[in-house]
Parts: C-alpha cells; sequence; structure tokens
C-alpha cells in the first residue's frame, strides 16, 4: 500500500501539540466554527470542506468524537466517493489514513478503506482491512462478505486440493527424506505456500531450511504455520520471488536441496525452468560430477525431472468455448464473425501474455471426450541439468509425429506430466490418476466439418516460449502429403485434389480463404464465457422471442394511440439498450428484430460493449445483416455510475425495452443487480420492458467430497503431522463458483426446489427472506446446495442457467459441518437478500418434536454464503 502517509502524519502530530488543549477559548472558537463549516458543508454537499472541517474538529477536541462520528462517517464516504471518480487514488488513501487515526477501531470505516483498496487493485491490503474489520466486528456481515471475495483471489482453491491430496504430500516427503538421509541437509524450498516442504525438510533433520514465497498473504500464512509448528527459528521465510534471492543477503550460503513445486498444470506456467536456472547458478552448489562426491557439497533439485504426455481429443464442451461452432443465432448471420477465438488460442492478443491453455480435468468436460491419438510422450526435462534448462528457453522448436487412432474433430491437445521427485517417488497429473491435478488444455483452431482420420498423422510442435510450454498441432499429414493447420507458407493444397484429401484440402483452403470484404487481417478475439454464449442458441432464440413478443406490443399500442391521435402509425423508433457486460449481441438482434417485425416500427439500438474489437465485430455484423448504420449506437462506455450509465441521450424519452445482465458466467448475480433494476424501471416508456422480468432461484441437497476437498483441508488429523489446516482454513469460502453440476461428482439428496424470486419490472413483488422446507429422498451427507437460476424474459419465456447448452456455470453453498440426514427428514432453506446479495443457509428441522419447529444443530449446520458476483469472473 501506498506508505506516503507518515511525513504527513508526523507533521499533523506536530500541528496538533502546539495548537494545545482545546479547553482555550480561542480553540474553542475555532471549533464551533469549524464544526458549522462542516456541518453547511454536508448540507451543500461539499464534502472536501466538510470534511477537512470535521478533521480539525475532531482533531481539536477528541470529545466530540462521539457526538459527531455519524457525520463525519457520512461525509468521509461522500468526499472518498467522489475523490474515486474523480481518480484522485492518493487524496483518497490519505483521507481514510486521517481518518482511522481519528478512529482506529471504527470497523465501518476500516471495512470501507478496504473495499477502495480492493477497487484499486491493492488485494493483499484490502484483505487485511477486511480482517481488521471482522476482528472489531466478528458478526459484521458485509465485512465477512468482502473478505470471502477477496479470500478466493488471494489464497486460490489449489492449495486446499493440493494439501488433501495425501499420496502427493507423502511422496514429496519420501523424497525429501530420502535427500536429507543422504546429506542434503541446506535446504531451500521455492515457492513455499503454507511452509509445508520446508517444514519436511526440518522434520526429515536438515539442518538449515530456508524458504521463499512471493504471494504476501501466502508468505504472512507461512510464517505463522511455521510459529505454530514451532519451527519459526528453524526456518528462514522470505518474502519474495526467488529470481530476486541474493548471497549472503537472504540466505547465507549456497544450498545442497532445492525443493519447489511451482508446477502448475502445463507443468511450466509458474516458471520452474527461470527459477531453476537462477538457482542453479546462485544459490545451488554445484551439481556432482560423474565421480561421486559428498552429497553435502553438491547441489540438488527435487522434483529431478519430469516427461510431459499429451494426446489429441475431440470434445464438444472444449469446442463451444474455443469457438464459434453456429452460423446464426436469434436471426442474425453470424458467418462475417469468421474465425473468432479464444485467447487461450489467439495468434494475436494485444501486448497481453495469455497463458495458451486452459485448465481442467478431462475427465470432469461436459459430455465427455473421444481420444483421437493415444497419449504419446513428446518430451524429458531434466532440473537438474543447468545446460539443459537453459537450452530449452532457447532451443528450437521440436516437432513430434502423432498418429491418429480415432475419426474425429481435432478441438485440442490434452497435456499433462509425471514428475519424478528423484529415482523411487513419481507423482503424475494423468487424466486417469486420482490425483487432484488438472490437465493442461491447448485448443486447435480449424474448420469445423474437417475431422481427423484413422491413419492420418498429426504434427505436433513443442516450444518453450515466455515460461510457458507451448504445444501446437500445425499440421496433419494423410498418405504422406501435409496440410498445414496454421497458415504457414507452401502448406494448403492443390484444388484439384479429389478423395479424402480433396475434403481436407477444401475444408483447410475454407480455412485460409475467409475473405469477406470486412475480415480483419486477425481473427477476432473473444472471452472463452463470450464464445459460447455466442454458440448458446436456446439463450438468444429466447430472446428473440420475447423481444418480437414486446415490440409488437408496443407497436400495437402506438398504433392504437397514433390513431387516436394523429390518425396514424408512430415513426418514433422503438428504443432498446443493452447492458450486457462484456461482447453481447442482443442489441443487434433488437435492431434486426425491427426490420423484421413490419408495421411495429423501427428500433434504434444502443450497445454498451466497450472493446474496439468487439465494438468492429458487431459493426460488421450490423452490415452483413442489413442493419443501418444509424440503428447501432455504443456509448456509455468509460461511465461509473449506472444512474448516467442508464439514462437515454435526450433524457426526456424513455427506453422501450432495457436488457440487463443479471447472472454472472461464474454463477453468481451480478452485483447491484436490483439497484440497477429499480434505476432501470423508472427509464421505461409505457409498456415497456426490462429483460428479464423476474429470476427464479432453484437448488438443491448434494453429498459432494469432491466440493469439500476444493473448500477447506479436511478431516481433523494433522497434514504430514503438521498443524496447518486450521490457519489456511482461514480463508475457506462458503460459496463455490464456476462449478458444473452435470459433471460434479456427487449425490442427490433431494429433487431441485425453488428458492427464491427476485422481481425485476414488479418491485412490489419483492421481499427480503424466504425459507423452503426440501424433503431428503436419500440418505447421506449434506455437504453442499448448489443453485442455479430460470430466466424469465417474460411470463412465457425463459432460460436456465443449468442446461445443455448453458454458457453459465453453476454454483453452490459449501457447508463445512454437513448435515446428516435420512429419508424423509426435511431440511429448511432458507434465502436472505441484503444489497443485492443472497445468502443462504440450511437447517435440519429435528424429527421428533416437530411442533417446536427448526432447531439449529449447532454453529456451522447453517451454511452462511454470500453469492453475489465480484465482476472478475474468468474462464
Ligand atoms: N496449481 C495447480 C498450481 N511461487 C500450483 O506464489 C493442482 C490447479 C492446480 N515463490 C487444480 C489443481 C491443481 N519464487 O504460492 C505459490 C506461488 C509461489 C514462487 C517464490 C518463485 N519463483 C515462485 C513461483 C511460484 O509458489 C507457490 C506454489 S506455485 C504452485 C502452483 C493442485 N488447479
Amino acid at each position: 500500500m501506498p506508505g506516503s502517509a507518515a511525513r504527513s502524519r508526523r507533521a499533523r502530530r506536530a500541528r496538533r501539540r502546539a495548537t494545545g488543549p482545546a479547553e482555550q477559548p480561542a480553540t474553542r472558537e475555532l471549533v464551533s466554527c469549524s464544526l458549522e463549516s462542516a456541518r453547511q458543508g454536508v448540507l451543500h454537499q461539499d464534502y472536501g470542506t466538510a470534511f477537512v472541517h470535521y478533521l480539525l474538529v475532531l482533531n481539536l477536541a477528541p470529545v466530540l468524537k462521539d457526538v459527531a462520528s455519524e457525520s463525519f462517517r457520512f461525509t468521509l464516504f461522500k468526499w472518498a466517493s467522489e475523490l474515486h471518480a474523480l481518480g484522485r487514488v492518493q487524496d483518497l488513501l490519505g483521507c481514510y489514513e486521517q481518518a482511522l487515526e481519528l478512529f482506529p477501531d471504527d470497523e465501518v470505516i476500516v471495512n470501507s478503506m478496504g473495499e477502495h483498496l480492493f477497487r484499486m487493485g491493492f488485494r493483499d491490503e484490502a484483505a487485511a482491512q477486511f480482517h481488521k474489520a471482522l476482528k472489531l466486528r466478528p458478526d459484521f456481515a458485509e465485512a465477512r462478505e468482502n473478505f470471502h471475495r477477496v479470500s478466493n483471489w488471494l489464497v486460490e482453491r489449489w492449495h486446499f486440493l493440493m494439501l488433501n491430496d495425501h499420496s502427493r504430500n507423502r511422496l514429496y516427503q519420501l523424497a525429501i527424506e530420502r535427500a536429507v538421509r543422504q546429506g542434503r541437509t541446506t535446504v531451500l524450498d521455492i515457492g513455499t505456500g503454507t511452509g509445508i516442504l520446508g517444514m519436511c525438510a526440518k522434520k526429515a533433520g536438515a539442518s538449515e531450511v530456508f524458504a521463499c514465497e512471493l504471494s504476501k498473504t501466502m508468505y504472512e500464512l507461512a510464517c505463522e504455520v511455521v510459529q505454530a509448528n514451532g519451527m519459526a527459528d528453524s526456518i528462514q521465510i522470505v518474502h519474495m520471488k526467488s529470481l530476486e534471492m541474493q548471497i549472503p543477503r537472504d540466505i547465507p550460503a549456497r544450498v545442497s536441496l532445492v525443493v519447489t513445486e511451482t508446477v502448475d498444470a502445463g507443468l511450466l506456467g509458474e516458471g520452474i525452468v527461470e527459477s531453476l536456472i537462477h538457482a542453479w547458478k546462485h544459490l545451488l552448489l554445484p551439481p556432482p560430477p560423474e565421480s561421486r562426491s559428498s552429497p553435502s557439497q553438491t547441489g540438488r533439485v527435487i522434483p529431478a525431472s519430469a516427461t510431459v504426455f499429451a494426446m489429441a481429443v475431440e470434445c464438444p464442451d472444449i469446442r463451444r468455448h474455443h469457438r464459434l461452432c453456429v452460423s446464426a443465432v436469434g436471426g442474425l448471420d453470424l458467418s462475417a464473425a469468421g474465425d473468432v477465438c479464444s485467447p487461450v488460442n489467439s495468434p494475436v492478443v494485444s501486448g497481453e501474455l495469455w497463458e495458451p491453455y486452459s485448465t481442467d480435468r478431462l475427465s470432469r468436460l461436459r459430455g465427455g471426450l473421444t481420444s483421437l491419438t493415444h497419449p504419446c510422450r513428446l518430451m524429458d526435462i531434466d532440473f537438474n541439468n543447468l545446460q539443459e534448462l537453459e537450452g530449452l528457453c532457447s532451443r528450437e522448436t521440436a516437432q513430434v509425429r502423432v498418429p491418429v487412432v480415432e475419426d474425429g474433430v481435432l478441438d485440442a491437445l490434452a497435456m499433462w506430466f509425471q514428475l519424478q521427485l528423484d529415482q523411487e517417488n513419481i507423482i503424475s497429473t494423468g487424466p486417469h490418476e486420482d490425483t487432484c491435478w488438472e490437465q493442461a488444455i491447448y485448443p486447435v483452431q480449424g474448420p469445423l466439418d474437417f475431422k481427423v482420420q484413422r491413419h492420418d498423422e498429426l504434427l505436433v510442435e513443442v516450444s518453450c516460449q515466455d515460461t510457458y510450454l507451448r504445444l501446437c498441432c500445425v499440421a496433419v499429414v494423410r498418405d504422406s502429403q501435409t496440410f498445414r493447420l496454421d497458415g504457414a507458407e507452401g502448406g494448403v493444397c492443390v484444388a484439384s485434389a479429389v478423395g479424402p484429401e480433396g475434403e481436407l484440402c477444401s475444408a483447410l483452403a475454407g480455412l485460409h480463404t475467409h475473405t469477406h470484404t470486412h475480415t480483419p487481417p486477425h481473427p477476432f478475439t473473444l472471452e472463452c464465457s463470450e464464445i459460447s454464449l455466442l454458440n448458446n442458441l436456446t439463450y438468444h432464440d429466447s430472446f428473440r422471442v420475447a423481444m418480437d413478443t414486446l415490440l409488437t406490443s408496443l407497436g400495437s399500442a402506438r398504433g392504437s394511440r397514433g390513431s387516436e391521435v394523429a390518425g396514424g402509425g408512430s415513426s418514433e423508433p422503438f428504443y432498446v439498450l443493452d447492458v450486457s457486460e462484456g461482447f453481447s449481441v442482443l442489441s443487434l438482434m433488437a435492431a434486426r428484430a425491427g426490420l423484421d417485425s413490419s408495421g411495429s416500427g423501427s428500433v434504434r439500438a444502443y450497445s454498451s460493449v466497450e472493446k474496439e474489437q468487439h465494438q468492429d465485430l458487431l459493426r460488421l455484423l450490423a452490415h452483413t445483416n442489413g442493419v443501418e448504420e444509424n440503428a447501432l449506437e455504443f456509448w456509455l462506455t468509460h461511465v461509473e455510475d449506472d444512474s448516467t450509465r442508464l439514462q437515454r441521450p435526450g433524457s426526456e424519452k424513455l427506453w422501450s425495452a432495457i436488457i440487463l445482465d443479471c447472472i454472472e458466467p461464474c454463477g453468481l448475480t451480478r452485483q447491484g443487480l436490483m439497484e440497477k433494476a429499480t434505476l432501470a424501471r423508472c427509464l421505461l416508456e409505457d409498456g415497456g420492458r426490462i429483460f428479464p422480468e423476474r429470476i427464479v432461484v432453484h437448488g438443491l441437497l448434494v453429498e459432494s467430497d469432491a466440493l469439500l476437498q476444493e473448500s477447506a483441508v479436511q478431516g481433523v488429523a494433522p497434514t504430514l503431522g503438521f498443524n496447518i489446516a486450521p490457519f489456511i482454513n482461514h480463508f475457506t469460502v462458503p460459496v463455490h463458483v464456476f462449478l458444473d453440476l452435470n459433471t460434479l461428482v456427487c449425490s442427490h439428496l433431494s429433487e431441485p426446489v425453488e428458492l427464491f424470486d427476485l422481481h425485476l419490472m414488479d418491485s412490489t413483488a419483492n421481499y427480503t427472506s424466504r425459507s423452503t422446507r426440501v424433503r431428503v429422498s436419500a440418505p447421506g451427507r449434506v455437504t453442499a446446495i448448489p443453485f442455479w437460476y430460470q430466466i424469465y424474459l417474460d411470463t412465457d419465456t425463459s432460460v436456465s442457467t443449468f442446461c445443455a447448452d448453458s454458457h453459465w456455470k453453476q454454483a453452490a453453498v459449501v457447508l463445512q459441518r454437513p448435515l446428516l440426514v435420512n429419508t424423509g427428514d426435511w431440511v429448511t432453506l432458507s434465502v436472505h437478500l441484503h444489497n443485492s446479495s443472497l445468502s443462504i443457509s440450511a437447517v435440519k428441522e429435528q424429527r421428533a418434536t416437530p411442533a417446536n419447529g427448526p432447531v439449529k444443530e449447532g454453529d456451522d449446520d447453517h451454511a452462511q454464503g454470500g453469492f453475489n458476483g465480484d465482476g472478475g469472473g474468468a474462464c
């Protein structure tokens, strides 16, 4: 956090001392004048002036703190939001620092400062504020919700998975014990996380253990854990990236063993090659020469090496997230969009460094997959060989031929690896292993109507670029002819080819000859969730139906009004606003619907799509769909304030329809949704609508160990004998997002039930709490309540966020203390709405005494979970 405050704080203290006690008459006079100025400031909404005067008053006369605290807070929040809008970040933080000097224990100010820090991207600092606010008042719901939100960012969920993976923990422990036994007793743990591997080394008898961790939150957590395990004096942890470590500043001398698990699903994405090159050059003793020398005088790395495997797959679920699979949606022809691609397989993304793969568990992909090749060993990497590591970064791309064994659409290369920790202990992240690991998925771009065939060969290029391992299927070899998939020179075959080659040829030629007049030099890039949204036919078709219905009804209403007034139809267009986040074609669909609905009038569509490339794509689609330029406008971009965003230009005019984007792809309602709906309602013309008009939340009871594993370190047994769980479990969040309920390993303990209604059109129908009784249909442990939404565009048209081609994932409240239930039991699910955020709790009803009503079985038997998005969802 900006640490500029110390000097001004000293100056303020000095000023305060010089001013003298508040009892002096001159001071009293000043205090009362200033207090009056502060009040006037508030009255005239001059919050900057008011804030300065309040500061003066409360510094001079602290006795007034009690009476003035409310107005002071109000002034602070108002002034802070003005400073925020003006981008005066330093001033804003300065105000909060001054406020906290006066009210260091005011949890509301502390929490609010955290919210500003979070918005500015200072996540660690924000977390510290939320944590502090919670310590000050443990039942402070907003601070708790904020803490959960930031926890998701700070402590990634895989930390829980890794700590719950006993076999992985044990294998690392065995390898470390072996190395220490052999005499490698000075150890550095790179990327220590919770400190577990460093503690293993110490416990195994290492004489000196050092550790580094680049995440501040994880570093602090590691310090806490190491202390709690009585090793604070024997493990020295530094908060830095290993690449910045120096001898003797950070560690006294070179070590004989580096242990690290800085590997992601794509093996190299956490920068292990770079870290180990640096470690070999600066932190490790030299490797053992051919002739055996004492292990204490030489260096070694755990893991010793890795072997990379890959196979080609056909998988509709991967396809719909990375390629445009439909040629039209909701009456719009999309063919002009060309080869839309996701950032993951985009050839160029302006200046940004994207991981060239996404990650998922192959076994959990919706609809399964078909293996088109056998798993193929692509490369070996020796982490104990500096020359090899250096060569990897500079080495030319390696090419591997992989035989196709099954016919199918080539959607992706899936990759995993084996980590040889040492000669005896091996971890595999393969799809058939029972581990916590996901696999890396490299989507392949190519024509959708083209299938690879048995006896084809794939040419796969393997390289190491920007710390990532890149796999690219560059060509298909069929009957000794090579057909390039990457558009490289000399690849596309002659047009006269016939038979199977002809088919392949024309498909590939099609890939490279998308020469629409407007096609840009590079394909359009959309987020995976935006591509799967475009592929969601049901969603767009439903909108089309609802939009047509609305335009027809508005048209006929106007017609009858027009005939009363002027004796004819109205030429005033319908104004439709789409405030969807990210890329959306709904505005264009509305404009297009205006063209189709003869007689009902034309539509002026307003899109809030922000990115230039997205606007270009919409303009292009407008053009190819016959929508005139002036029928589609872009605006509302860069406006923070919703009330301004929703106001139509020429504000006496009103909207015929406002399309709100209610549910984030991760499965949560958008923040501020109900407030936005309230604003939107006031801006509608007579008979106008908000889309959707209503959202119904559904949920069910399930038993799922998989979800528990991701949410907290399970069980009471210490992890490898260490006390870690209580510390990391502090970052447990009650709501899980981005679930795929279709493939989640779980058993259903009840039928789905309706849990809550959100009325966006009819404010009078809204309520804040609702309880629903759910009958248990199978015995088990209720560990989670997954939930999803039925989105009603109007009374007759709805879409579910839990359907086959949904671009939405689902979310679930996870109960850390499961409810033990039997068939026929009743569980009461209570949902509460607060600030557009829903929270859910589950209580088992006691069987024997139904007359007593629901009984809570201890504190944690009710799940507390705010489920509301934070806008940070990613594919
Ligand atoms: N997750 C895999 C990736 N670090 C593991 O800050 C497997 C994902 C995964 N510290 C599901 C399942 C799984 N110097 O805390 C992190 C990171 C830190 C460093 C100091 C460095 N050079 C680095 C590099 C990274 O190391 C810790 C572990 S990284 C492990 C990544 C369970 N989804």
